[in-house]
């Protein structure tokens, strides 16, 4: 039997904040972000979901059958590799583990592949054996309303303690494998394949040698390059071309980027802290969870950006090193910043108003 941990009650005039893992902030409050894929595979077939793969008694279940089954209640913190968290929010599925012990895996079956009903097969996977202990939750259902399609409805998994990437979307098939079979941010964004956000396992390691990337910085040219975690710091990168660039969790720290062209490029996570970011172009680029705590963002552009978890002021639990960047009125959109965390929020208001 599953023991759930009693309920702590709090004081509703004394709110402890709630723990978070390292280097993560929470979303305004009531906010969701919407990550990844935004809509399923259109497709005419009625919904199924399938545990297939290395069971004895593989199964196929409709969606009204499984609207059917006894549901549960459960309070999940939400935890993004782009350093967002959403605690407590609140789920309606069944356990995962109550539909696949009945299928009975096969003794050889060692990990577990979640396949989207998306059109690239979106997927991500898990080691059976730590299926006990995470107890993922296959949901319909969030705050008591079915979830939305943005969010993976009509039916998607919920895994607590990984970080989000690793709740699938759109849950279509289950299936037991030998062999690992990395998901796709796994395997094309560097994403790493454990991703416990309390231990901060957000990526693997850079892709390229040192050797490599300084000669590529040294062009100031990285238009359409893939380069995950890459080392920038303090560099000298005025009028650097990044356009469309593929630049996942690099530090940018102390460098000058005067007139940087980042349009349409991934920099999510990036690390911008103090670097000189002043007529640099952010149009249309993620910067998902990308700090500018310390820049200089003067005459800057991060208009149709996407900021989800991006910060630009300390939030409360920040060593004092981190200190607030300089912006202009118009170097974010309200809209933009109303997507921003409670911390972000007052710190860019002061700013732009
Ligand atoms: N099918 C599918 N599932 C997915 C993704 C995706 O792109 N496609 N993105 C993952 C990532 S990176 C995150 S953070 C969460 C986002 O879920 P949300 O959009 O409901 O916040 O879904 C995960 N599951
Ligand atoms: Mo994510």
């Amino acid at each position: 039997m599953q023991h759930n941990p009693p309920v702590e009650k709090r004081m509703s005039t004394d709110p402890a904040p709630p723990k978070l893992p390292p280097n993560q902030a929470l979303t305004a409050r009531g906010k969701w972000p919407v990550v990844g894929e935004r809509q399923p595979a259109q497709r005419d077939e009625a919904w199924t979901l399938s545990i297939t793969g290395l069971v004895e008694k593989p199964h196929q279940w409709t969606l009204q059958e499984l609207h059917a089954m006894e549901q549960i209640e459960r309070q999940i913190d939400i935890h993004c590799v782009t350093r967002w968290s959403k605690p407590n929010a609140t789920f309606h599925g069944i356990p995962l583990l109550s539909l696949l012990t009945p299928c009975k895996p096969l003794p050889q079956a060692r990990y577990v592949s979640f396949i989207a009903r998306s059109e690239h097969k979106h997927s991500t996977s898990l080691p059976l054996a730590s299926l006990a202990q995470l107890d993922p939750l296959v949901a319909f259902s969030f705050d008591h309303k079915p979830l939305t399609t943005e969010h993976g409805g009509p039916i998607r998994t919920i895994v607590p303690n990984k970080y989000f990437y690793k709740s699938l979307k759109w849950l279509e098939t289950i299936l037991l494998l030998e062999e690992d079979q990395p998901g796709t941010w796994e395997r094309e964004a560097g994403y790493h394949n454990n991703a416990d956000p309390w231990r901060e396992q957000r990526y693997i390691a850079s892709n390229l040698s040192r050797k490599q990337s300084a000669a590529l910085l040294q062009q100031r040219n990285l238009s359409h390059q893939e380069l995950l975690s890459l080392e920038a710091k303090h560099l000298d990168l005025q009028k650097l071309n990044a356009t469309h660039a593929l630049l996942r969790n690099a530090n940018f720290s102390h460098a000058n980027l005067q007139y940087a062209d980042f349009s349409h490029a991934n920099l999510s996570n990036a690390n911008f802290q103090h670097a000189n970011l002043q007529h640099a172009d952010f149009s249309h680029a993620d910067v998902e969870g990308a700090s500018f705590c310390g820049a200089n963002l003067k005459g800057a552009n991060l208009q149709h950006a996407s900021i989800f978890g991006a910060s630009f002021a300390p939030e409360p639990h920040d060593p004092p090193s981190i200190t607030p960047a300089t912006v202009d009125k118009d170097t974010l959109s309200q809209d933009q910043i109303s997507l921003l965390s409670d911390a972000q929020q007052a710190f860019l208001h002061t700013q732009t108003s």
